[in-house]
């Protein structure tokens, strides 16, 4: 966090004014990552340094107003100001950057992406908020107490990555605070589905080998909720990151939102972890509600047999999927949680 604090507000950037400017068959040479991105300024990683950059008012516009009255001041304005709500670049992002002085400058390209994780941005509003890009597995975590696990989020951010078609894998951590046989039997029914488990805990050191492995080599998003032990786990993972670590608050029982802006972190071994932020909530972007079933990866097997081809397994008659609830195929939580999110996707 605080290697941002000396980074000057204001960039120069009247060397810009490049003739590449937007011309894509120029090879570039300046290309990393974004590993990093609070308040405006973008860490990008290059085969050889850390460079950080803002955002060319261009790709701004471009991404955020494809139909702005060029010229208008007023739509200048409010594209700025509307820009910090919702960020057309995301840490992950493959990015063509302009350089500058001292390991500064202007991001002026994002590459085609793998895939993105994206929510709807909180507040009633409609937008896209990116959280990442180009990842190969999302892993949801889940505490076992400390908070208590909030399983409807949890099938919330399997259905992120089932959307976007990403590999999930779950990991139930502060497993020294529970019930070993009551974490398997709790995590017994994503383990059916087919979703990886691991069970951690750092205080015990139980599941690191496995959690280990499963990170190795790949670019992996944490997420869940504060206080889950995001953070802490990567420290327990890769010794010497010192990542901030927050305690549970007494009177929520809640984490502290410790962590304040997503960082994608490299092994030693191979592969990247994004650290997020504590997400409290976790609606889905763009999505029709008769695609919500095809996030509910045990409603699958069961899908062809409503007698209504589009059954929205709610209040039909002949529901295969109402039926497979009632005969314990499909867990109760699993239903209620699409209940949910047909209500508020
Ligand atoms: N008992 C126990 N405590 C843990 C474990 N893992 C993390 N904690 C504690 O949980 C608290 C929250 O941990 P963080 O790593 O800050 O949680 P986070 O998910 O990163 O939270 P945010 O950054 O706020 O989203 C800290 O006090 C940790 O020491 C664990 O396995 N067992
Ligand atoms: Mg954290
Ligand atoms: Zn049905």
């Amino acid at each position: 966090m605080g290697e941002h604090g000396g980074i000057a507000p204001t960039f120069l950037f009247s060397h810009l004014s490049s003739p590449f400017i937007g011309d894509s068959s120029v090879i570039a040479s300046n290309e990393g990552t974004v590993i990093r991105h609070h308040l405006g300024h973008y860490a990008v990683q290059t085969a050889d340094r850390v460079v950080v950059c803002a955002l060319s008012s261009r790709l701004r516009k471009q991404l955020e107003y494809p139909q702005a009255a060029p010229g208008s001041r007023r739509q200048r304005v409010q594209s700025v100001r509307r820009v910090r709500v919702i960020d057309p670049v995301a840490v992950g992002d493959r990015v063509i950057f302009n350089d500058g002085e001292d390991n500064t400058g202007m991001i002026r390209e994002v590459c085609p992406r793998r895939n993105k994780v994206s929510r709807r941005a909180s507040g009633g509003s409609q937008k896209e908020q990116l959280l990442a890009a180009n990842v190969d597995q999302i892993v949801p975590i889940v505490s076992a107490r400390e908070p208590d696990p909030d399983w409807h989020l949890l099938d919330r951010m399997l259905g992120i990555a089932e959307w976007q078609r990403i590999p999930a894998a779950v990991c139930l951590n502060k497993l020294d605070l529970a019930d070993e046989t009551w974490a398997h039997r709790v995590m017994q029914s994503y383990e059916a589905m087919g979703y990886p488990v691991v069970y951690t805990s750092i205080v015990s050191g139980a599941g690191k080998d496995a959690f280990f492995n499963l990170l190795c080599g790949r670019t992996t998003l944490f997420m869940g909720p504060s206080g889950v032990g995001k953070s802490s786990l990567l420290n327990y993972l890769q010794p010497g990151l010192h990542l901030r670590t927050g305690p549970i608050s007494k009177a929520t029982g809640e984490g502290t939102h410790t962590t304040t802006h997503t960082e994608l972190v490299a092994l030693d071994k191979g592969g990247f972890v994004g650290d997020m932020p504590g997400v409290r909530e976790f609606y889905l972007y763009d999505i029709p509600p008769e695609d919500i079933p095809l996030l509910f990866r045990d409603f699958h097997p069961h899908l062809a047999a409503c007698r209504f081809r589009d059954c929205s397994h709610i209040h039909e008659p002949n529901c295969a999927v109402k039926a497979a609830r009632n005969a314990g195929k499909i867990a109760p939580q699993r239903y209620e949680s699409y209940l949910k999110l047909r209500e508020r996707p």
